[in-house]
């Protein structure tokens, strides 16, 4: 097999690169990285020092392509499909890039913070940052709760790469500082991302390894 994705099926950022192959059924090999097993995670980090999962390998190209926003450009320019997730309008694709920037920045990387300190060893624990995560998410929330209200996808009718960003952005951040009863317009948007075939797919490979997450 030509591509390789290096991920874990309950991986936040790995679940916004499987959105974006499932939705051209674009064919990898799935290889599972196990940070809690010592050989597993120094296997990968031969492969990415810095260690944050997905990874792609394209053994064709010879390349190797961290960082989900690029791994998904990357897909677009040489596996492409029926869906762009990028577009070829370079103010599109400036505007789908600064969504994608959003969702990660403003709602997933908070979340992680939220969900990371419920992980960390007692004592260890940061609570004005939490706090802090917290209030980023609901500033994130209210930002685009009004955006989402004439809108089917983040872009507008097109799904995007802005799309398989806010999907486990959205998924997770809504355990953490719930939204459903507050932010009605995301909580739709989450559900219409829910429905979408290709993140029903992530979620039920994801589902047997949901107990793993804090609450
Ligand atoms: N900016 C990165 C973030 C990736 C990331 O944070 N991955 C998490 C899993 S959701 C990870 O590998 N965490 C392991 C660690 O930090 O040791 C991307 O977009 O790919």
């Amino acid at each position: 097999m030509t591509l390789k994705l290096y991920y874990h099926p309950l991986s936040s950022f790995c679940h916004k690169a499987l959105i974006a192959l499932y939705e051209n059924a674009t064919p990898f090999e799935p290889v599972m990285v196990d940070f809690s097993n010592a050989e597993s995670a120094a296997q990968f980090k031969a492969l990415w020092p810095i260690g944050k999962i997905p990874v792609l390998r394209d053994e064709a190209r010879d390349r190797t392509v961290p960082e989900t926003s690029i791994i998904i450009e990357y897909l677009a320019q040489y596996y492409p499909g029926r869906v762009n997730l990028v577009s070829d309008d370079a103010d599109t694709a400036r505007q789908i890039r600064l969504r994608d920037r959003f969702y990660d920045l403003y709602v997933h990387v908070p979340m992680q913070k939220v969900v990371v300190d419920r992980l960390r060893p007692a004592g260890k624990n940061d609570p004005f940052g939490v706090e802090e995560a917290k209030d980023k998410l609901r500033l994130a929330y209210d930002m685009i709760d009004g955006d989402l209200a004439a809108r089917t996808w983040a872009m507008g009718d097109d799904f995007t790469m802005a799309d398989c960003a806010a999907a486990p952005a959205l998924f997770y951040a809504d355990w953490q500082v719930p939204f459903r009863a507050t932010h009605k317009h995301v909580a739709a948007y989450l559900d219409r991302l829910l429905a979408r075939p290709s993140y029903a797919r992530v979620i039920k490979e994801a589902e047997p390894y949901f107990h793993m997450v804090p609450k």
